[in-house]
Formats: C-alpha cells, sequence, structure tokens
C-alpha cells in the first residue's frame, strides 16, 4: 500500500469512530484515484449528525456577544448575521482595548484593525490594517460578498468601506493616547499573557439549518510594527469553517498561530475523528512541543463541531470561553497546557 492510500484509510477509520459504523461504508476509496469519496461522507454525515439546538461560542468572557448572537440565533437568524451581530457588541465597546473603537494603537500610534468572516458556504472575506473603521467583521462580510476579492488591505479596504456606507470613526482614544505616550517612555515591545493584549473576539455559531459560520475582528497586538498583520485576519490560522465539519477560531500571539496554520489543523483533526477538545489541544501541542518559548506567550482556541459539540484548550491558565444555548449563557474555563507554570 503506497503512503497516500495508507493516509486515506487512516482517515476513514477515524471517521468511522467519531461518528458511527454505518459511515464507514460510505467512505469508499476510489480505487482509480485513491481518494476517498468525500462526497458520499459528507452526505452520510449530514444524514447521522443530529442538529443541536443553536450555539455560539467566542474567545474570551464576552457575554454580551454571545447573548446577541444566541438572541438572534434563537430568532430564527443565520449563524453569520448572529456572528456579525455578536462581534459587534465588543468592536463597539470602548472599553476593549484589543478591538475596534477603543483599541490600542502600533508603536506610531495608528489603531489598526485585522478581521475575516466565513460563511457555510466556505466563501470567506478579510479586511488587514484597516483604520478608521469601526465594524470591521461586517467590512470582511462585504469584501466577501460584494467583491471578486477575499482580501483587501489598507487604503484600499478603507476607501470600500466609504463606497460601501461605512462611516468614518476615530478609533484612537485619549486614555489609548495617554496609555501609548507611556509606553513610549520606553518602547519596550512585550505583550503580556492572558493582559489587554490578548482580548480579540473570535466567535463561532450554529443556527437552526445546523449551517455554520465565524468571524474573527481584533486590532492584533499592541504596539506592534506599523503594516504588522497577525492571524486573526488569515483564513485558516485565526478562523477556519468548513460546514461538513465544524469550525474553530484562535485567539493570542498570532505569529504562533500563523506558523501552525492552528484553526486549519483543527477542523482536519476533526474531520477525521477528533473531538473539538481534542483537536483543540493538539493544535495548542504542534506549538508547545517547538520548545520552551510558549512560556512567554498566550494562545487560544476554540472549536465546535457540527453537531454542536465543543472545546476550548490554551497555553496557560487564564482563557475563558463563552458560550450561549438554549437561553443558557456561560463563562467556561478552558483546559491548559502549562500547568507547571500557571
Ligand atoms: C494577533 N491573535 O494579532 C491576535 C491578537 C489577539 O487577543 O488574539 N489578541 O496576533
Amino acid at each position: 500500500m503506497n503512503r497516500r492510500k495508507f493516509i486515506n484509510k487512516s482517515a476513514v477509520a477515524g471517521a468511522g469512530i467519531a461518528t458511527g459504523a454505518s459511515l464507514m461504508a460510505c467512505n469508499d476509496l476510489n480505487t482509480s484515484t485513491g481518494d476517498v469519496d468525500n462526497t458520499a461522507f459528507a452526505k452520510a454525515q449530514k444524514e447521522n449528525i443530529k442538529k443541536p439546538s443553536p450555539i455560539a461560542i467566542c474567545t474570551w468572557g464576552f457575554s454580551g456577544a454571545t447573548a446577541k448572537a444566541g438572541e438572534l440565533l434563537d430568532g430564527g437568524s443565520s449563524a453569520l448575521d448572529a456572528i456579525i451581530a455578536g462581534v459587534a457588541v465588543e468592536e463597539e465597546n470602548i472599553e476593549n482595548t484589543t478591538v475596534g473603537i477603543g483599541a490600542t494603537p502600533d508603536r506610531e500610534g495608528n489603531v489598526t484593525l485585522d478581521a475575516c468572516v466565513m460563511n457555510p458556504e466556505g466563501d470567506c472575506g478579510a479586511v488587514l490594517a484597516v483604520e478608521n473603521i469601526v465594524n470591521v467583521a461586517a467590512l470582511a462580510r462585504k469584501v466577501m460578498e460584494e467583491t471578486p476579492h477575499v482580501i483587501l488591505a489598507g487604503k484600499g479596504a478603507e476607501e470600500f468601506a466609504y463606497e460601501q456606507g461605512f462611516t468614518k470613526q476615530k478609533l484612537l482614544t485619549e486614555e489609548r493616547k495617554e496609555a501609548w505616550k507611556e509606553w513610549l517612555k520606553t518602547s519596550d515591545y512585550k505583550p503580556e499573557i492572558n493582559i489587554e493584549n490578548h482580548d480579540t473576539i473570535g466567535m463561532l455559531a450554529i443556527d437552526n439549518n445546523g449551517d455554520i459560520a465565524g468571524a474573527c475582528t481584533t486590532s492584533g497586538l499592541g504596539y506592534k510594527m506599523k503594516g504588522r498583520v497577525g492571524d486573526s485576519p488569515i483564513i485558516g490560522s485565526g478562523l477556519f469553517i468548513d460546514n461538513e465539519v465544524g469550525g474553530a477560531v484562535a485567539t493570542g500571539m498570532g505569529e504562533e498561530v500563523l506558523k501552525t496554520v492552528g484553526s486549519f489543523l483543527i477542523v482536519e483533526l476533526m474531520r477525521s475523528g477528533m473531538s473539538p477538545q481534542a483537536a483543540c489541544e493538539e493544535a495548542i501541542h504542534r506549538i508547545t512541543k517547538k520548545g520552551a518559548r510558549y512560556k512567554d506567550f498566550q494562545i487560544a482556541y476554540i472549536a465546535m463541531n457540527k453537531s454542536g459539540e465543543t472545546g476550548s484548550h490554551c497555553i496557560h491558565k487564564g482563557f475563558t470561553m463563552m458560550k450561549y444555548q438554549n437561553k443558557k449563557n456561560e463563562n467556561i474555563s478552558s483546559s491548559f497546557y502549562d500547568t507547571k507554570n500557571s
């Protein structure tokens, strides 16, 4: 058996464990190409999975965001509409120093925002390093729906926003300006674990139809270099959705998420049979196994699969995930890797 066929057979076995032996028969190898017949697999998976009642989960303790998304989902909104409205709560929250208005600037004093969205059809949109626009997740959705492109960056994204009717708003508040001036005295770039540099909101939702969408929106790391973009608007790293399988989203030190394409990895691990929890743990392990550097940064993942199971895992103690389902809005402490130093 060649290596490719062996991998395909392993994937078949994994999927069988996860979703029942009845699926095994549907994962026939196409003997001419050696590929798993994914169409048959997806169809069987759909038929076998009981639809959960709508769920919204998000990174950190943003209860207002999941409450908003949950209320919309319960009222029959699509997962995409619900998450755009949900994350907007934090984009418009002046107290959140890592998202939207009131965010921490780069080292030159400019607030630049990154965001992306993915819909159940597998389409995506992203905006990078955008200034003067608050609701950048909604803007990323416009890129997805109104342009032939996936990513718009900088001035181009900002100009497109005005064409689409977004208003120009000053994102740097007096408080953040003062804090930045204070920072300039040392100019010490040192993102702190679980402190204000890590409050990105990533949200995943499953709606009444059982369809999954996701969004991620952030100002990135405080006092970053001008032009720096992290993982959050990069499809596959900060966010990934496959409506046949589930979704995942990241928060924390974006450079390390980018190097391991974390969210795509989690979705692919779930496809091969892992639970959302186990898949998040493996994605964190891919980072921590590289060496002791992980001691200096936090990364957290949350994930959800098609049957509504959720999971989260992070490097250091202190990360929480919000989960809304059936009118219950809970803040759940995440499991973590570094039990020795946390
Ligand atoms: C970034 N991942 O730009 C983002 C930062 C973050 O909470 O998640 N902050 O690297």
